[in-house]
């Protein structure tokens, strides 16, 4: 998309924010059948001049070859097939590698199942033109789930809130995967040292953009829980997340300190 291209755009402290160039949206799967016609038709009518990666992971259940014929409908629809189940942060970082190469200057999350909103994007790249990285957030006013169990709302939330206080983020919803990335912004995270194993992976993301000192917008979205095809979530992913960002606030505080106590150099 070309969005703002032309003149800078100020934002953050009067700072100058570049011209977006095209987004690629990546929608990672893994046996999404059911929904990756729909999910894809719904994102180039909401952003016809955005292009699409699929990134799927030698779906089980056809959805590499459903997303290969929507490619040879459509030029603005891309597959990148991975050899098998590798979990939804390997996928993104392969897209995002291939996007980068393929010279996009937006990199956009979005899941296939229907509960990133395609209708919500362009409110997202507009916030980007003043942003290094919009982060589409159900915990903030405006925000909602809907056709969420409450036990679900609850584990979500917490997530955020506990990664917010572990981490010292100013962020309300750091688990979420309804992003958009400029390019620039992902060049700086270091993304060979990213964290992929489940919602550790989101988090990683918006920890290294905060610490990096980019300039990270929330955005309200609508999530909707998924109508058709099983959840990949687990109990293991849960535990697994909790564990790693309790070691990131330890690690992060124990740094801190050893700083604070190391001798000042004289002269
Ligand atoms: N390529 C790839 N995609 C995956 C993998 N695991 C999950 N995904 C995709 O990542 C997105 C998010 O996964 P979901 O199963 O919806 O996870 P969730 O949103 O936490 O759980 P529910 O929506 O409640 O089922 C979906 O598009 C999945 O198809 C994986 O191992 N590889
Ligand atoms: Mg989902």
């Amino acid at each position: 998309m070309n969005d703002g291209e032309g003149t800078p755009e100020a934002g953050a402290q009067g700072r100058r924010f570049g011209p977006l160039g095209t987004a690629l949206v990546i929608i990672p799967t893994f046996n999404e059948a059911e929904n990756i016609r729909a999910i894809v038709g719904r994102v180039r009518k909401a952003v016809p001049e955005a292009h699409v990666l699929v990134a799927d992971d030698n779906s089980p259940d056809g959805t590499g070859k459903l997303a290969d014929e929507l490619a040879a409908e459509d030029d603005h629809v891309q597959v990148l097939h991975r050899k098998g189940k590798e979990g939804l942060g390997a996928a993104y970082l392969a897209g995002f590698r291939w996007g980068m190469e393929h010279d996009y200057g937006v990199l956009i999350e979005m899941d296939a199942d229907g509960s990133h909103q395609p209708e919500e994007l362009p409110r997202l790249l507009t916030a980007l033109k003043n942003a290094d990285l919009v982060l589409g957030s159900r915990w903030v006013p405006g925000g909602r789930v809907v056709n969420w169990p409450r036990s679900r709302e609850i584990i979500s939330r917490g997530g955020s809130l506990y990664s917010r206080l572990a981490l010292d983020l100013p962020l309300r919803d750091i688990t979420g995967g309804y992003r958009a990335f400029r390019r620039e912004t992902l060049e700086g995270l270091g993304l060979d040292e990213v964290a992929s194993q489940g919602y550790c992976f989101q988090v990683d993301l918006a920890r290294r953009a905060v610490k990096a000192g980019y300039h990270v917008v929330e955005v309200p979205i609508t999530f909707v829980e998924r109508e058709f095809g099983d959840s990949k979530m687990s109990r293991d992913i849960l535990v697994e997340a909790l564990w790693r960002v309790t070691s990131w606030g330890v690690g992060e505080r124990v740094g801190r300190l050893t700083k604070r106590t190391e001798p000042k150099s004289s002269g």
